[in-house]
C-alpha cells in the first residue's frame, strides 16, 4: 500500500486530495498544527481513516518526526498562509510559512530520504499568483514571474527552491502552478465563496447585501476536485517537472456575481452589491488565464467542471447549508 503525507490537510485541497488518495488505496497521513486545531473534528468526521501528526512548517523537527512515523512514498506540501490579502498585513509570517516553510520541508525530506533522495516524491503547491503583473497571456510554465503580493513572492521562493532541490540533489520534486480552484469547501474569506454564501443568504432573506472590493479583476477558476487529480498525476511521472494547471478561460468577479445571482432567480443584482476600499489590495493581479497544454499532453489531465457548473455547485451547497442552519 503506498503511503502519502499531506501538509495543509485541513484546507480545501487537503480534504479533496485525501479523499482521492484513500480511494486509490493509499495509507494517508496528515500534518495538523496547533495544540487544539478547530478543524480537527471536521477532519476526523470526513476522513476517519487518515492518520494525523502534529507539526508545523516552521518547525523542522516536527516535520522529520512526521516523516519518520508515516514513511511516505509521496509528500504533498499544501500547507501555507494562502490568503493573498492577509499576506500584506503579515508579510514576515507569510514569508516564514509560505516561503521558507517549503525549504524546511524539502530539507526534512532530503534528510529523511538519505542515500536515495528521489525515493520520496515531493509535490509543491505553487500558484498562478507568481505570475502577478501580466507579462504574457495565457500564462504558461515559461512565463516570466512578477509577483504582486508578499504571498506571491513567498510562493516564487518555494517554487524555485523546489526546482533547486530537484537539480541539486536529484530529488523527485514537482511543482504544480495551479490557477484559482474553488469548491463548496473553499474558505469564506476568498471571493467566490464569499459571494456564493452571500447569494444564498440574500435569497433566503438572511442578509441584505454583500460588500466586495475590485469587481474587474479576472481569474481562471476551476474545480478543486479536478486539480488534486493533477497533483497526484504529477507524482506518478518517471521524471519530476513543473506544470501549469488551469481551465484556459478567464472571468471577472462581475461575471461570477451575475451567474451566482441569476442561479437563484435574481437577475437585477446590482443593488445587492456594495464596494468598499477596505477590500481593495495595495497591488492587484488584474488578469490570470492559464495554458495547461503541457499538463494535458504529459499528464493526460483536463478539467471536467465548467465555470457555470462551478458557480452553481457552490451556490447550491451554500443554499443547502444555510437552510440546514450550518
Ligand atoms: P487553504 O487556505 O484552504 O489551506 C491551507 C492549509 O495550510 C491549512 O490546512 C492550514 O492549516 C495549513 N497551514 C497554515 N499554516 C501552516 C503552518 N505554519 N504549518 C503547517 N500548515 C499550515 O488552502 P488551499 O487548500 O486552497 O490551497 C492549498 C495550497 O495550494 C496552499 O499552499 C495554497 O497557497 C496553494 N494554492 C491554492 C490555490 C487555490 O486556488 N486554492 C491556487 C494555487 C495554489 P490550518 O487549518 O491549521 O490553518
Ligand atoms: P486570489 O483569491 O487572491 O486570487 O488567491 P481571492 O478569492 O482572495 O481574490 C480573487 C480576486 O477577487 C478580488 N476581490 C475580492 N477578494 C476577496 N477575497 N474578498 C473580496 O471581498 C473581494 N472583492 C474583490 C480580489 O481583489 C482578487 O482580484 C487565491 C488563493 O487561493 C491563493 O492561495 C492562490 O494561490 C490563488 O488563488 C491562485
Amino acid at each position: 500500500m503506498p503511503s502519502a503525507l499531506i501538509t495543509g490537510i485541513t484546507g480545501q485541497d487537503g480534504l479533496y486530495l485525501s479523499e482521492l488518495l484513500l480511494a486509490k488505496g493509499y495509507d494517508v497521513h496528515g500534518l495538523i498544527r496547533g495544540q487544539n486545531n478547530p478543524k480537527l473534528d471536521l477532519v476526523h468526521e470526513l476522513l476517519p481513516d487518515v492518520q494525523l501528526h502534529t507539526g508545523d512548517l516552521t518547525d523542522m523537527s516536527s516535520l522529520i518526526r512526521a516523516l519518520r512515523v508515516s514513511q511516505p512514498d509521496e509528500v504533498y506540501n499544501l500547507g501555507a498562509i494562502s490568503f493573498v490579502a492577509y499576506s500584506w498585513e503579515n508579510a514576515a509570517l507569510t514569508t516564514d510559512v509560505t516561503g521558507k516553510g517549503v525549504l524546511t520541508m524539502l530539507e526534512a525530506v532530503r534528510l529523511h530520504a538519505g542515500d536515495d533522495p528521489a525515493s520520496v516524491r515531493f509535490y509543491q503547491a505553487s500558484s498562478s499568483e507568481m505570475f502577478g503583473k501580466v507579462q504574457e497571456t495565457p500564462q504558461r510554465e515559461s512565463t516570466l514571474l512578477w509577483p504582486r503580493s508578499p504571498y506571491g513572492v513567498a510562493k516564487v521562493f518555494g517554487h524555485y527552491m523546489t526546482i533547486n532541490y530537484r537539480e541539486s540533489y536529484g530529488m523527485h520534486a514537482s511543482s504544480g502552478i495551479l490557477f484559482n480552484h474553488e469548491s463548496p469547501r473553499r474558505g469564506p474569506e476568498f471571493v467566490t465563496r464569499k459571494i456564493s454564501q452571500a447569494v444564498a443568504r440574500i435569497k433566503l432573506g438572511l442578509q441584505d447585501d454583500v460588500t466586495l472590493g475590485n469587481l474587474d479583476s479576472r481569474r481562471d477558476w476551476g474545480f478543486a476536485g479536478d486539480y488534486v487529480e493533477a497533483m497526484w498525476r504529477m507524482l506518478q511521472q518517471d521524471t519530476a517537472d513543473d506544470f501549469v494547471i488551469a481551465t484556459g478561460e478567464t472571468h471577472s468577479i462581475r461575471e461570477f456575481l451575475d451567474i451566482a445571482f441569476r442561479h437563484v432567480g435574481i437577475d437585477d443584482w446590482a443593488s445587492y452589491v456594495k464596494q468598499d476600499p477596505r477590500f481593495m489590495r495595495p497591488a492587484e493581479v488584474d488578469l490570470l488565464i492559464g495554458d495547461a497544454t503541457k499538463a494535458n499532453e504529459v499528464l493526460g489531465w483536463k478539467p471536467t467542471v465548467t465555470f457555470p457548473q462551478l458557480v452553481a455547485m457552490m451556490v447550491d451547497a451554500d443554499l443547502e447549508a444555510q437552510r440546514a442552519g450550518w
